[in-house]
């Protein structure tokens, strides 16, 4: 990750006054300290898919033990973030679940703060754990939540200092339309929306006949994003399909800058997509979207790795920033 240029353009800056002040003898004798190099970004790991698809595996086994569903206020969605936050608090992350009522069943957000790190500066990720009533949502949005948790961990594994603070949340009933990440944030003081420096969103990043889509709302944070595609050589898109038809929307509502990425839905992969993209030209990026179909057997394992590492890749560079 390249250095901060602004911590670049402030250190040279301090060497040339320096420079100036000996140059004019009236400098003092003893020598100005030099600032230290400041520490390289740690490298973000490489997130082990298996882990990711075990997780998705753990998501499907729970929806066909309720009535084959993770859906807002139903046994199946209280159960997946049950076995999302017994990861967290056992990897060592603070974890608070919050309620809220919708359509008058009871709905729960998960967050999960790492502790550590500039409180004042805090760098999230988010993905909605709900799925529709139809099926158990492996694609939409097992993957974004199965994803964001794979990169918790870790987190944990590495035992990462980052200078930026770093909060994860899991979010229910986005498909009534963002209920749970819009509660979090009207929920937040004015004061506590401005310590949000980034909200990266992550819903449907596994898609079955997958396109790269990079979220375009903020230019730095998409530029993060294809920086790690053009490192792999894969041409990405503009996120089109959905502008705020997912849980980044109240963020950028309330004026926090907004990133992330989707690999499809409902559109059509065109002949040129396919071609850059592999795939199938005519047939949905996602063919079981909001259908019981969307079972583990409805992901595209290379999308999701791909995704998950450029989770990876955004999150420790913008937490080491
Ligand atoms: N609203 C999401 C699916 C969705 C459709 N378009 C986009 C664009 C960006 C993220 C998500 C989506 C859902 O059905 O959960
Ligand atoms: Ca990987
Ligand atoms: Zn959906
Ligand atoms: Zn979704």
């Amino acid at each position: 990750m390249p250095l901060h240029p602004t911590r670049v353009r402030l250190a040279s800056a301090a060497l040339l006054t320096v420079a100036g002040l000996v140059a004019a003898g009236t400098a003092s004798a003893a020598p100005a300290p030099v600032a230290p190099a400041p520490v390289a970004a740690a490298a973000a790991p490489d997130i082990p898919v298996a882990n990711v698809t075990a997780h998705l595996a753990q998501f499907q086994s729970i929806a066909t033990a309720n009535g084959g569903n993770r859906a807002h206020g139903r046994p199946g969605y209280k159960a997946s973030l049950d076995y999302v936050k017994a990861k967290l608090d056992a990897a060592g992350f603070t974890t608070s679940v919050r309620q809220f009522t919708s359509g008058g069943r009871t709905g729960y957000n998960l967050i999960a703060d790492w502790p550590g790190g500039d409180e004042n500066q805090v760098v999230m990720a988010g993905a909605h754990l709900d799925s529709v009533t139809a099926g158990p949502g492996i694609n939409d949005n097992g993957s974004g939540s199965a994803a964001i948790l794979e990169n918790a961990l870790a987190v944990s594994r590495a035992q990462l200092k980052p200078a930026k603070h770093l909060r994860f949340a899991w979010w229910g009933a986005e498909e009534l339309g963002m209920v749970g990440s819009r509660n979090y944030v009207n929920s937040l003081a004015t004061g506590d929306r401005s310590k949000i420096d980034a909200y990266l969103n992550f819903d449907m990043i596994g898609s079955p006949n997958p396109g790269y889509f990079v979220y375009d709302d903020d230019p730095a944070l998409e530029k993060i994003f294809q920086e790690y595609y053009t490192g792999l050589g894969i041409p990405t898109e503009i996120e089109t399909e959905g502008d705020g038809r997912s849980d980044h929307a109240p963020f950028k509502s309330a004026g926090i800058p907004v990133g992330g990425l989707f690999s499809g839905a409902d559109y059509t992969k065109t002949a040129a997509q396919a071609q850059k993209w592999g795939g199938t030209a005519g047939k949905r990026f996602d063919p079981c979207y909001h259908s019981s179909c969307d079972t583990t057997s409805n992901v595209n394992p290379t999308a999701l790795d791909r995704n998950a590492d450029a989770i990876a890749y955004a999150l420790w560079g913008l937490a080491a920033q």
